[in-house]
């Protein structure tokens, strides 16, 4: 792990304030929207129009952020007009790469070793982490976005007139209730696994664990006679806890340290995680061996030695 200073990549782990111990995420760099004519999006700049065959997806398919991303392509119905390439599992020295390895796509764009090479290609002297997802527009040459909740929302409706299916993610009458549950799961579910699992200190974990399974419980009431979390119909809220909790058993239970319960004590979240898996293209984007190899493998200061727990079976019979 590491990052670009002045375009120059250092191998180091930068990731937690030296005082607390607590686990920093960054600000995302590039944030352009694909619009269906080319317009500015909400935030970034304009020139960004949708066209089957311009864009390309960096993913890892450990990565629960990248998840989101090509759930959303699968979802819409893009897999052919939005090209994908994985990077290896492995995140150590250099960051993400192109090693050969199963599923792993060579770089389309200059044959590329690492990720940063791509980043450096947009923005010669880009300082920041290497993160995915990735957004190309091979037209421009240039990343249009790297944050994952920007992508999974253009992808919802920016080719809806050119070859994306009619499925809405984010209904106009549920936004507001779909912004606010977002913003709370991110903060302790999506991001509160990270927050706990790279705590370097006891009280930053338990800062972090508590607020995880507060919410946990909650969204397992919540769930109570209901199918989707929002509404009666699959959202980009739904999409985006799954990825946590599809990753929750077989990862952040035992590396993470995220262990007062576990998804299958959860009846409720358990099924929401098995009805989103079985949705049409979903499992195709699910890789068990990427994601548990990248973080027991990857994260050299919470687990030396590599090991790769065998347990659980992830997935519950439906
Ligand atoms: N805010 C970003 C975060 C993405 C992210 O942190 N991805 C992780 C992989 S799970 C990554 O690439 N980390 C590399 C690093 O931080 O150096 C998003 O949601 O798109």
């Amino acid at each position: 792990m590491g990052f670009l200073k002045n375009g120059e990549w250092h191998d180091e782990w930068d990731h937690n304030d030296e005082d607390s111990g607590e686990f920093e995420r960054d600000e995302s760099a590039f944030r352009n929207w694909i619009t269906p004519d080319g317009s500015t999006g909400p935030t970034g700049e304009g020139g960004f129009k949708a066209e089957p065959g311009r864009y390309r997806l960096y993913i890892s398919l450990a990565c629960p952020w990248a998840h989101r991303a090509n759930a959303a392509r699968h979802l819409k119905g893009l897999t052919d007009a939005i090209d994908l390439v994985v990077v290896h599992w492995l995140m150590k020295e250099g960051g993400w790469s192109f090693r050969e390895g199963e599923c792993v796509t060579p770089d389309p764009l200059m044959n590329a070793d690492h990720l940063h090479q791509v980043y450096t290609a947009a923005k010669p002297d880009y300082s920041g982490h290497v993160t995915v997802p990735v957004l190309w527009d091979k037209e421009q040459g240039t990343i249009v976005n790297n944050e994952s909740a920007d992508i999974l929302r253009m992808l919802g409706s920016a080719f809806d007139d050119c070859g994306a299916n009619d499925l809405d993610l984010y209904p106009e009458q549920h936004r507001e209730e779909i912004d606010a549950l977002n913003e709370r799961v991110y903060e302790d579910v999506n991001n509160g696994v990270y927050k706990a699992g790279f705590a370097q200190s006891q009280d930053a974990y338990d800062a972090a664990v508590k607020p995880l399974f507060a919410m946990l419980d909650e969204l397992e009431e919540r769930m109570q006679g209901r199918e989707w979390l929002v509404g009666d119909t699959l959202t980009e809220a739904d999409v985006r806890l799954w990825t946590t909790l599809i990753r929750f058993d077989p990862v952040y239970n035992t590396h993470f340290k995220c262990n007062v319960r576990r998804i299958r004590d959860y009846p409720a979240l358990a099924s929401l995680t098995r009805r989103i898996h079985d949705l049409p293209g979903i499992a195709e984007t699910v890789n068990f061996d990427h994601i548990r190899h990248h973080y027991y493998e990857s994260h050299e200061h919470i687990n030396p030695n590599g090991i790769v727990p065998r347990g659980p079976d992830p997935l519950l019979p439906a």
